[in-house]
């Protein structure tokens, strides 16, 4: 047995490297980069690149640890089927399958849509694409999960209130502990980053544990 912990608020969280998985939500050049989705809906990006570097070092050290690694892409068809109408226009804009520099945002295949390469998914981490904001709806990401006997899971990537909580939320339900290492995790408004590392460590682990990038990273060493 592997068995270990990782040091997290509100309690230690006990772990084997084996039932674990790093989870990167939507690192995507749409929501990192100048001129994708994030941009298009008003946000500085600069406020969520301060987690490429934690969320690089995490990465490195659970690929050397053994762990599966999964990556996600929030997106759509070329054609905008899976898209619900009331996705396609925010603010009274439409955003998602228009024609910006890195190609139409949000569509699967375009330069806009494709994970940042800081991050890029090496041989054998599969890549899950999602039409919604949760990693589970729509996708066969639990089957994955399950399938290699996955118990614990460490959420990492954007934004911290939308894709990543939403995401964490219902891993709880689905029976997964999660953590979630504050600086590998970044939002456009720094307090929903505050509210939301509160809201998932509150009363008592509510629907997980929250880190940060170097006690995960001793702890996997
Ligand atoms: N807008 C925003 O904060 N996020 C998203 O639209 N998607 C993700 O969080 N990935």
């Amino acid at each position: 047995m592997s068995q270990s912990a990782f040091i997290a608020e509100p309690f230690a969280l006990p772990f084997d490297k084996k039932t674990t998985a790093l989870v990167m939500i939507d690192m995507q050049r749409d929501f990192v980069e100048p001129a994708g989705f994030g941009e298009a809906l008003g946000n500085d990006v600069s406020l969520v690149r301060v987690a490429i570097q934690p969320c690089k070092q995490v990465l490195e050290a659970a690929r050397k640890a053994g762990l599966l690694v999964v990556h996600t892409r929030e997106g759509h068809r070329p054609d905008l089927t899976d898209c619900p109408p009331a996705k396609l226009t925010r603010g009274g804009k439409t955003f998602i399958g228009s024609k910006g520099p890195m190609g139409r945002i949000l569509v699967r295949g375009e330069a806009g849509h494709d994970l940042i390469p800081e991050l890029y998914p090496i041989a054998g981490e599969p890549v899950i694409d999602k039409p919604g904001k949760g990693a589970f709806y729509q996708t066969d990401l639990h089957l994955i999960l399950q399938n290699r006997g996955i118990k614990t899971l460490i959420v990492c990537g954007v934004t911290t209130e939308v894709c990543v909580t939403t995401t964490v939320r219902e891993a709880n339900d689905r029976g997964f502990e999660c953590l979630v290492p504050a600086d590998c995790v970044g939002s456009y408004f720094p307090e929903f980053q505050k509210a939301s590392l509160e809201m998932i460590k509150a009363q008592g682990a509510i629907f997980g544990w929250v880190s940060n990038a170097s006690n995960v990273i001793a702890a996997l060493a």
